[in-house]
């Protein structure tokens, strides 16, 4: 039934899925604006960097053997049976309401070059009701019909940076149709590449159990995180509180940290909330929100704590923030806690060295590989994201190379008790 696959936008979702489908015998063609991007992946190269097993072989392969390649033309769409959108959809929250910029020039260039009755699959998370008001009616503008001239589907992707291929052969999948053909067919692609339970349904019910997912996680870290808040005060370990209440059946504390980024749990909550604008007040997502969005200042917070007790000033000091990526041994620096720490650190006049192993650049700001060099002659180690690599620091030879010797611990990585055996000032969310 199926035989060429378009896949639009070469990005963490769309990536992986092309190169599923491309290794499962399908004739695939990416679909991407950005130049680099796809002169880059028709050389076998993956833009992904990180810790992705399995990635950039795979992706080699299949570009080697002709079943993938990129292009930036449209047109790839018209003999298409399936094409699947998998362009971001961030929230903007200045104007409070979704950015639906990528998506709406997506499918309308899609709409474009509509010449079979294809499948279109929207993978993409989006709030609920977009299927319904935003893509189907661009679809429809040239007078087509979704479920007579093409067929319409969401399903959501369920990816994760460090397990993108994993995720999408082994997880199960939600499969909204917006009518039962339309359904029937999406069950029967994605059947092809995911060993996991597809649940068809409609598009709405999908758009609902996407972003709910991700609200249920990021209300959980809210919780996580407010516990901390109460067990700093406590003068009690929130890790070992956390370990002893998941003891409890029906428990399932999560871990407090330094902030929540990435590019889901941010914004999902908001997606969902903004379904049901003027009509529900989403006090708990919104509040688990906040209280996510203040762990980074109470890093800072914490910092400043431990340059009082050492009778130093911010002003002046040299500050070493260790990880950039929001999450551990990814490149990902979308929504990243460290952004605001090293804004607000910068502002308080500190001369702030960042390191991370997996990002080489972000804009202008100049980051290090070389954890030495970040941390000669430093004030202070900010922990902010729990890379590998860090778990095997020597606290005896930081010691040596730093100035001051305080650690300030965003993802309880460091052991406050062999720290300050080793004579350093320790703080750490949640300790
Ligand atoms: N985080 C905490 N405490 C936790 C878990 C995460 O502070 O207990 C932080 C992380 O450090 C990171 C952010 O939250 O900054 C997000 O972490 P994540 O593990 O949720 O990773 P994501 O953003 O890649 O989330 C994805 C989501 N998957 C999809 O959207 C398909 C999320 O729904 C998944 O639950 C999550 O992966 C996963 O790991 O299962």
């Amino acid at each position: 039934m199926f035989k060429k696959i378009v896949v639009v936008g070469m990005g963490y979702v769309g990536i992986p899925v092309a190169a599923e489908f491309a290794n499962h015998g399908f004739d695939v063609v990416g679909v991407e604006i950005i130049k680099w991007k796809v002169d880059w992946i028709n050389k076998g190269k993956c833009p992904i960097q990180g810790n992705e097993p399995r990635l950039a072989e795979l992706l080699k392969k299949v570009v080697k053997n002709g079943k993938l390649r990129v292009a930036q033309d449209f047109s790839e769409c018209r003999d298409a049976d399936a094409i699947l959108i998998c362009t971001e959809t961030p929230f903007d929250l200045k104007r409070k309401k979704p950015d639906y910029s990528a998506l709406k020039s997506a499918v309308d260039s899609v709409a474009e070059n509509l010449e079979k009755k294809s499948l279109i699959v929207v993978e993409s998370t989006i709030a609920p009701k977009t299927m319904e008001n935003v893509v189907k009616p661009i679809i429809e503008k040239n007078g087509k019909k979704a479920g007579k001239d093409f067929y319409l589907a969401n399903c959501p992707e369920r990816v994760m940076p460090g397990k993108l291929l994993y995720n999408i052969e082994n997880l199960d999948r939600v499969v909204g149709g917006i009518d039962k053909k339309s359904q029937a067919l999406a069950v029967e692609l994605y059947s092809h590449i995911v060993k996991g339970k597809l649940y068809p349904t409609d598009c709405l019910t999908a758009e609902i159990v996407k972003t709910t997912e991700n609200a249920y996680r990021d209300v959980q870290i809210g919780f996580a995180n407010e516990i901390a808040l109460i067990c700093e005060k406590l003068g009690v370990d929130t890790f070992k509180v956390r370990e002893l209440v998941n003891k409890c059946p029906y428990r399932d504390m999560h871990l407090p940290g330094v902030g929540v980024g990435g590019h889901c749990l941010p914004k999902d909550s908001l997606l969902l909330a903004y379904s049901v604008k003027n009509k529900v007040d989403p006090r708990m997502l919104m509040t688990a929100r906040e209280i996510n969005e203040s762990m980074p200042l109470h890093m800072v917070e914490l910092i400043k704590e431990c340059f009082t007790k050492v009778k130093k000033n911010l002003k002046e000091s040299k500050i070493s923030v260790l990880g950039l990526a929001y999450l551990q041994n990814s490149d990902d620096t979308r929504n990243s806690p460290a952004f605001p720490i090293i804004e607000k650190l910068k502002e308080n006049g500190a001369d702030v060295s960042v390191h991370d192993p997996y990002v080489n650049e972000h804009g202008d700001m100049n980051i290090t590989d070389d954890i030495s060099k970040s941390l000669k002659d430093s004030d202070c180690l900010v922990l902010v994201t729990a890379h590998d690599e860090y778990k095997k620091l020597n606290l005896k030879k930081i010691k040596k190379l730093m100035r001051t010797p305080i650690i300030v611990d965003g993802r309880n990585l460091f052991s406050k008790e062999e720290c300050e055996k080793e004579g350093f000032v320790y703080r750490g969310i949640g300790k």
